[in-house]
């Protein structure tokens, strides 16, 4: 399998995330990517690239022109107003207020594209988010001409980040731009599988009206797990794009049993609507000791799910999302690719 990755998702590192009432060190941090390039070493995946340039057009076809402008000028907009520190968003438009008018003011701004504020930026989040959805076209790429699979390693994830707005550590969301590049390179029905432990709100929201991309997501229950406000089991999508969104949230302390259940009903949703190129939003934070999150997988159950998105046998990519058990991101990524690759 080849994997795809940019020695540039360094430029991401805030100094803090809010969480609990606290400035922490974020849990989306850079040696996340170190342990799953030192488990690939290990296991003898060696087909590393490095990502061509990112290709801006489908970027720009995807997602809101306001909101990439605002990705570009923030940290400089931030600073030329004399704001001491990371980029966090302070206000947001709440139900009360107008959702729809852009202030001028930086901060207000910050709040207008942002939908949680755990998520700082900094001088090179523009970047690393750049050279993140990059590994992804790049994987896309390799698979659309002919390879079976390809893993994207991307840092900072995607999946929470919509057309318009960043949080849940995302900013551009990758999946739903290879998504995307798949139906441009011919593809005509393209399914999005997110198994990471969080909803994946950004790709859902995207997609909602479309009936050409499915998106299936496996998630903690919006009552008891971020993002909260999405994610429930009865949004199955609207006008040309009802029935192609599947969600399936489950309650705190689901094992695998449950969870593989779930897993199977999605593929064979997917297969029986037919799809003929698959994204996997692979995070593996549904691991049992993952610090933010509450299922209970396994470090074997990860191979385990590979192998049946494996028996799928369509063209897919990979792109990394959560996972904060930090030395077992390793372990756990690679093995839902190996379980992928001897299905
Ligand atoms: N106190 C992804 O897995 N909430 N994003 C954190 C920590 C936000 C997760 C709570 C979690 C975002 C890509
Ligand atoms: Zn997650």
């Amino acid at each position: 399998m080849r994997i795809i990755y940019s020695e540039d998702h360094r430029l991401h590192f805030p100094q803090a995330e809010l969480s609990g009432g606290q400035f922490v060190t974020p849990f989306e941090r850079p040696s996340r990517v170190e342990y799953v390039l030192n488990r690939l070493r290990q296991r003898k995946l060696t087909d590393i690239f490095t990502p061509d340039p990112v290709d801006m057009a489908p970027v720009q076809a995807l997602l809101d022109p306001g909101y990439l402008t605002f990705l570009q000028t923030a940290w400089d907009e931030w600073k030329a107003a004399g704001m001491a520190g990371e980029i966090i968003a302070a206000n947001v438009p709440a139900r009360s207020m107008h959702m729809d008018r852009i202030p001028e003011n930086i901060d207000g701004k910050v709040g207008y594209y942002c939908h949680a504020s755990e998520t700082a930026m900094t001088q090179g989040t523009w970047a690393a988010a750049l050279s993140s959805v990059a590994s992804a076209q790049t994987a896309q790429r390799h698979v659309a001409a002919g390879a079976d699979s390809a893993f994207a390693l991307c840092r900072p994830p995607g999946h929470h980040a919509t057309a318009d707005q960043y949080g849940g550590y995302c900013f551009i969301n990758n999946a739903a731009v290879v998504a995307q590049m798949f139906r441009d390179s011919g593809a005509n029905r393209v399914a999005i599988l997110d198994i990471d432990f969080h909803h994946g709100n950004g790709t859902q929201t995207i997609f909602y009206d479309r009936a050409d991309v499915m998106f299936a997501s496996l998630h903690g229950a919006p009552q008891e797990s971020y993002p909260y406000y999405l994610g429930y089991a009865d949004e199955t999508g609207k006008g040309a794009g009802e029935g192609s969104n599947l969600n399936y949230p489950m309650t705190a302390g689901t094992g695998y049993d449950v969870w593989a259940k779930a897993l199977d009903d999605a593929i064979g949703k997917i297969m029986a609507w037919g799809a003929d190129a698959l994204v996997v939003s692979l995070g593996v934070d549904a691991y049992k000791e993952d610090p933010i999150s509450f299922f209970k997988l396994e470090s074997d159950d990860f191979t385990d799910a590979g192998r049946r998105i494996g028996r799928m046998k369509l063209p897919a990519v990979f792109c990394m999302e959560g996972g904060y058990a930090i030395e077992a991101v390793g372990v756990n990524t690679v093995n839902v690719l190996e379980g992928f690759k001897d299905a």
